[in-house]
């Protein structure tokens, strides 16, 4: 049952005219222009409309707090078009014919479009003797399509950038993230995925109703959604933000290097601040955490798209500077059509090399980066790559093939924009890159791998395992219903030379890089 409803179905004192309850329109930039809208408070309830004028006007359209002569579109819920014009009367309104009388279900698929959509008859509110059988448009809808056919897998959803549910999806990556700060492993995966499904919907969640049949939202992520309804924020959410706890393992694991381990070990000797553990002579620091330290402020700032392009021209002239035939792929975020990210993540592989060049390339690469004074720090991982491994059953692992993590000065003068070379100080910025290194054949599975999300990775394995009887890691997928079979071991290993052929393996719709942003 939906509280919200059950609180203001009931009768209520009525109002001359609907005063606003939400911050003026003009706290947000209006995008469309040509809409008026106004939200009827009758039988929705006051905290519900604000919360939709809210999230409308957020999106960009013009929601207007009290009814007047520009206003081109009535929105209502749970009201036939006759109860919307009885309310107009009862105002001493009269409703013209370039009035429009919509459903809320029109406004809810324009926030979830992010623009205004076509009003078909299904939204158009009906008004009792204008049709010869007028349906009450309660009785009209239906859940969306979307809700009905939700998978609790990521890779059977398509999840874009295009997140309409910021608002749950923002405040469960905080509750996940304390879990995790906290080792509760089940409820932080709880919270990553529910976070996950709401970025899949194509509409904005806006009443505990629109939760129905969506899977991966047990009793405490819907405790927390309706807090946020009610009250626009989550006081667990608030809670944690403040939390002593929190804020330092925020602030320490925010250091390059530094894992919940040293974050512990911080916190419990007391430290809160950067600046104390940093002047402390008693502490031991790894050379990573050392890096991490040394170059905090330019790694904290994030890299933009701009930069990730200007590092990938950097990783191409040195790979082909030694293996001309390889393949550089930016992997990770940026392929997933993000524009920023912590890192940049770079998968090498080439068709001709022998193993011996495969095996060395990685460090010429690194060490014509020293010659030019571009390297800040390297960590190589030599490779533990074997043929017929059988896939790892831990979601999580790390891959065996051989991978660099680095932190390369990203000279201004190769940003190429204006913006950057404006740039005053040191005149580089350090950014932080993975280069993994992989055999050819495996090239699909690495790439797949690498491009991630994380909960995309991890529901695509688990989907393996639970719904296939498969095996798939960054290297190889194997398939289990084959191993009684006379066959050698090496047939149960399915080849493939593109993600697409992974996909169809799985028996999966193939998901874009952009919808995998799970
Ligand atoms: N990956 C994985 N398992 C791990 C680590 C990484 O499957 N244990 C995959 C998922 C994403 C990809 O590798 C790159 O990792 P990150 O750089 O951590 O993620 P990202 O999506 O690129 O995020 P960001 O934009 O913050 O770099
Ligand atoms: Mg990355």
């Amino acid at each position: 049952m939906d509280p919200l409803r059950a609180v203001h179905l009931g009768p209520r004192k009525k109002r001359p005219k609907q005063m606003g309850t939400s911050a003026a329109s003009t706290l947000h930039d209006i995008r469309f222009q040509d809409l008026v809208l106004f939200i009827l408070e009758k039988k929705m309830g006051s905290t519900r409309r604000a919360f939709l004028m809210d999230l409308a006007r957020r999106k960009g359209f013009r929601v207007e707090n009290e009814l007047s002569d520009s206003v081109t579109h009535i929105v209502a819920e749970n009201n036939s078009g006759t109860d919307v014009l009885e309310w107009l009367q009862e105002q001493n309104i009269k409703a013209t014919s370039e009035l429009e009388l919509l459903d809320i279900s029109w406004l809810i698929e324009c926030m979830g479009a992010g623009k205004p959509v076509e009003m078909t008859g299904k939204h158009q509110l009906l008004v009792r003797g204008s049709s010869p059988s007028p349906i009450p448009v309660s009785e009209m809808k239906t859940p969306p399509l979307a809700v009905r056919k939700i998978s609790q897998y990521a890779c059977q959803r398509r999840t874009t950038l295009n997140n309409c549910n910021h608002i749950f999806t923002d405040a469960f990556e905080i509750l996940a993230e304390n879990y995790e700060f906290r080792e509760n492993e089940g409820s932080c995966l709880a919270f990553m995925r529910a976070a996950s499904v709401l970025k899949s919907l194509p509409f904005p969640v806006i009443s505990m109703k629109d939760t129905e049949g969506i899977p991966c939202l047990g009793d405490k992520v819907k405790c927390v959604i309706e807090g946020i309804i009610e009250d626009g924020e989550s006081s667990e959410v608030k809670a944690v933000l403040n939390d002593e706890r929190y804020k330092s393992f925020k602030l320490f694991t925010s250091v390059f290097g530094v894992g919940l381990k040293t974050a512990e070990k911080w916190f419990r000797m007391g430290f809160r601040t950067l600046s104390t553990i940093k002047s402390d002579e008693t502490l031991k620091f790894t050379r990573m955490q050392k890096a991490g330290f040394l170059y905090y402020e330019d790694l904290v700032s994030c890299v933009n798209r701009v930069e990730a392009e200007a590092v990938s021209v950097l990783v191409q002239e040195a790979v082909a500077h030694f293996l001309p035939d390889a393949l550089v792929t930016m992997t990770g975020g940026f392929r997933r059509g993000k524009m920023i990210g912590h890192d940049v993540d770079f998968l090498i592989t080439s068709p001709g090399a022998a193993e011996e060049e495969e095996q060395q390339l990685l460090h010429q690469v690194t060490n014509l980066w020293k010659q030019k004074e571009l390297l800040l720090y390297c960590d190589h991982i030599e490779s533990t790559f074997e043929k017929f491994k059988l896939p790892s059953r831990k979601v999580d692992a790390l891959d065996h093939f051989q991978k660099c993590f680095l932190i390369l000065k990203l000279p201004h003068q190769r940003v190429d924009t204006d913006r950057s070379s404006q740039h005053e100080g040191k005149g580089w910025k350090a950014i932080r890159v993975d280069l993994v290194m992989c055999p050819y054949e495996r090239r699909a599975f690495a790439l797949l791998g690498w491009t991630g999300s994380r909960q995309f990775e991890r529901d695509l394995r688990r989907y393996a395992t639970h719904e296939r009887k498969m095996m798939l890691d960054n290297h190889a997928l194997y398939d289990k219903t084959k191993a009684n079979s006379p066959a050698l071991p090496r047939r149960m290993f399915l080849e493939a030379e593109s993600e697409e052929e992974i996909f169809a393996h799985l028996g999966l719709d193939y998901i874009e890089p952009q919808e995998r942003n799970a």
